[in-house]
């Protein structure tokens, strides 16, 4: 009996670190170059996927985003650092061209200021 709660204690354990652990793992991608020009696609649905992008510094860059997501709340990506607000149609692929001058860290939020990205020029 007492192996048994020791067992399931144990599996307890393990999910509830299991599960922290996934939580907080953050999507992240990196820019693939090619021609003198990156390209990252960023699923919109539910948030943003891959919700950091790591862009290289220099390199003129472009952020497709495509909306799947039904919900008005993400029908908008506001890149403030740029003075970028973007209306995203639903399914329609929106390309948004990110200046890459400036090394540093850029937030985007979605219009409501509900859902969070980041861009990593570096
Ligand atoms: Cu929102």
């Amino acid at each position: 009996m007492k192996l048994i709660v020791l067992v399931i204690g144990l599996g307890i354990i393990g999910f509830i670190g299991w599960w922290f652990f996934a939580k907080h793992q953050v999507a992240e991608e990196s820019a693939a170059v090619a021609d003198d020009q990156q390209v990252v696609d960023v699923e919109v649905k539910g948030g943003y996927s891959p919700e950091v992008v790591i862009l290289k510094k220099g390199v003129p860059a472009i952020l497709n985003f495509t909306r799947t997501d039904s919900s008005s709340c993400l029908d908008r990506v506001i890149f403030s650092d740029f003075g970028i607000n973007q209306e995203l149609p639903q399914n329609e692929k929106e390309s948004i061209q990110i200046d890459t001058d400036k090394a540093g860290e850029y937030a985007w939020q979605c219009g409501m200021d509900m859902f969070h990205g980041k861009l990593v020029i570096k």
